[in-house]
């Protein structure tokens, strides 16, 4: 058997032209999704489907966020009844567990929630961090401000990337990093809450947490949504513990909200 020639720098050619390809296509998007957990990748379907250009920036290696690792690493979900069918849209199995609980594999919802909000078009970049905003004269979000999360992890100073982004959807998690970051860069700035504040999470009770999620699922600032636990965090609301169906339930009102806000352009 003849051995096949590999020319390793046409391989390292490939891989940086179709990069920088593939990320000046993204310089303008319709929406800007920061997070790559369960309500973000949810979003990011969902609006990709209809034809929005929509990227994910996740500053991890990995997607899935805290789904990966289920419940204090046991790797199942549970879901009520209500956010299944975002599950089951992208063939994840879900088991009913009666009284209307309902759980799943952990990595199966990750690989097949990323896997279909790839191939609904929507591009996901891991490895880069959000860390900072755009903002126009008016106080607007229209954008996010890029680096390495690796150059993040070890603190280097290293000067910004920027994409434009006509929405930008806070999804990441307990932090809500995005809202954090305005609040501490724009003086003055205001939130859609009960104190105009970025009040951050309460402690559990997933009863109060599931039920207000997706009505606390919302624009807080001029162009930016709130989705998932970034939604609860920003709002002061409580967390829920390892239940999952509000995220995938607020990734979902996020697109809808999105695509309204859109079509109003
Ligand atoms: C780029 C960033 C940045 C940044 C953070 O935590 P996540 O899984 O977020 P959600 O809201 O989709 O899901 C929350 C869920 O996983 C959870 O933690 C629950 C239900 N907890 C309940 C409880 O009581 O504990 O994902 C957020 C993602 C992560 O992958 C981060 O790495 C990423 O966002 N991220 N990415 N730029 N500045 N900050």
């Amino acid at each position: 058997m003849s051995i096949r020639q590999i020319d390793e720098t046409r391989v390292t050619s490939l891989i940086v032209s179709h990069f920088a390809e593939d990320f000046l296509a993204d310089l303008r998007l319709d929406v800007a999704v920061v997070g790559a957990g369960p309500s973000g990748i949810t979003t990011a379907r969902l609006l990709a489907a209809e034809g929005h250009k929509v990227a994910v920036f996740e500053r991890s290696l990995h997607v899935g966020g805290g789904m990966w690792g289920g419940g204090m690493l046991f790797p199942r979900i549970v879901v009520q009844e209500e956010g299944i069918f975002l599950l089951e849209d992208v063939g994840v199995t879900v088991k009913s567990a009666g009284d209307g609980y309902y759980v799943a594999d952990s990595v199966e919802c990750v690989i097949k929630c990323a896997a279909a909000a790839l191939d609904a078009g929507a591009r996901i970049w891991v490895g880069m961090s959000v860390e900072d905003v755009m903002i126009d004269e008016d106080d607007r979000v229209r954008g996010v401000v890029l680096n390495w999360g690796a150059v993040e992890q070890a603190q280097w100073h290293v000067d910004p990337l920027a994409v434009r982004a006509k929405l930008v959807i806070d999804a990441t998690g307990h932090e809500c990093d995005v809202a954090r970051t305005i609040e501490r860069k724009i003086p003055g700035a205001r939130f859609d809450t009960d104190t105009g504040e970025a009040i951050g999470e309460r402690s559990m009770n997933a009863t109060v947490a599931e039920g207000h999620i997706v009505e606390l699922t919302k624009e807080v600032y001029p162009g930016l949504i709130v989705a998932g636990m970034a939604a609860s965090a920003v709002a002061g609301a409580p967390r829920m513990g390892a239940i999952f169906g509000g995220m995938f339930l607020s990734g979902q009102k996020a697109a809808q909200l999105a695509a309204e806000m859109l079509a109003q352009e």
